[in-house]
């Protein structure tokens, strides 16, 4: 040990004017850069906002699919499409692997983007501006969101999340006005079909029109999974393609029995409530699940198989 103790008294000698210059400075660019902590967090705005509430995948997902189903405009690539309402609550729900709905915001304006996942922690990453969050299951983070420049932004998971991780893209576009849709493929945005309602099983329908139920349906065999073995190009799938089938005869066997059946609104009904009673020949293999559609989303379903050529 070389350690020498200083001399008694040491700590009452007068500092020297030189090295009191030294400490005032430091405590002043102390002081400084504190101070500046506290303003850019407040005027920087660089820093997310902190509201986070409580939730789980099951009561998120719920949520999601209410809020798709009410303001739905269209479809891109079997995710569906939603512009909300400049400065409303938005959600982004992350699940392997997707990112669903697609946005279309405004320029300039202020939304609250409640995000939240499924089933894993994703990472929201959005490109090109380079923000990055993390999505946990369990947490709806709300991200306070106001684009300011317009164009085309991508959404990618920057958390590995399995086989599919790098398929993971989700899309945000930002617009200046409504005719700039027409740039991105989005020319035939239809009106949301439930602003009248959600669609629920104990609402009244009726008074829908045959483009509200189209597209109800249509979003009803994307949330609904149908899309997984359903195509509507013509191919069979797990299940056999749903365009032009409405009116033309298939073979289903029945008790054992193979029989003819006029494809109709009792005959897809049947389909979904009892899937084991009708089974069409050539896809016994794989039987279809037991689907829980409510009444009203088996009319919308109806609607829409018939609309598909
Ligand atoms: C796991 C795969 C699977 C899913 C998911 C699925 N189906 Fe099916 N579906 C089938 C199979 C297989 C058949 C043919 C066997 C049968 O008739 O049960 C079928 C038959 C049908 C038929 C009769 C079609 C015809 O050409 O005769 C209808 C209508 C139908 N499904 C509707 C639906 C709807 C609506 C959904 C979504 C809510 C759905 N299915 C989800 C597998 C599936
Ligand atoms: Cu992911």
């Amino acid at each position: 040990m070389t350690l020498i103790a200083p001399t008694e008294g040491w700590f009452k000698k007068k500092v020297s004017k030189d090295e009191r210059m030294w400490i005032i400075i430091s405590f002043v660019v102390c002081i400084f850069l504190f101070a500046w902590m506290v303003l850019w967090h407040v005027f920087g705005r660089q820093n997310p906002s902190n509201t986070t509430y409580k939730t789980n995948p099951i009561e998120f997902a719920q949520l999601h699919d209410e809020y798709v189903k009410r303001n739905m405009v269209g479809m891109d690539n079997g995710i569906p499409i939603v512009k909300p309402e400049t400065g409303s609550d938005v959600i982004l729900m992350a699940q392997m692997w997707r990112w669903s709905p697609v946005l279309i915001l405004k320029k300039d304006e202020w939304y609250n983007i409640h995000i939240s996942s499924k089933d894993l922690v994703h990472g929201f990453s959005l490109q090109p501006s380079n923000m990055n969050f993390q999505v946990y299951p369990d947490y709806d983070y709300v991200l306070k969101f106001k684009p300011t420049v317009a164009g085309e932004a991508k959404v990618l998971c920057n958390e590995f999340c399995g086989i599919g991780h790098h398929t993971m893209i989700g899309k945000i576009l930002v617009i200046e006005n409504d005719a700039d849709l027409a740039k991105y493929g989005y020319n035939n945005l239809s009106a949301p079909p439930a602003r009248t309602g959600k669609g629920t099983a104990e609402e009244d329908i009726s008074g829908w029109s045959e483009e509200q139920l189209i597209k109800g349906g249509e979003m009803v065999y994307n949330l609904k999974g149908c899309m997984a073995c359903h195509k509507t190009d013509g191919t069979s799938e797990i299940g056999p393609a749903f365009n032009s089938i409405y009116g033309s005869k298939v073979k289903v066997k029945e008790d054992g029995n193979a029989k003819e059946i006029v494809i109709d609104d009792d005959y897809i009904t049947t389909s979904i409530r009892e899937p084991q009673k009708q089974i069409v020949v050539g896809f016994e293999k794989t039987p279809m699940a037991q689907m829980n559609l409510t009444d009203n989303e088996i009319k919308q379903v109806i609607s829409y198989i018939k609309s598909i050529k």
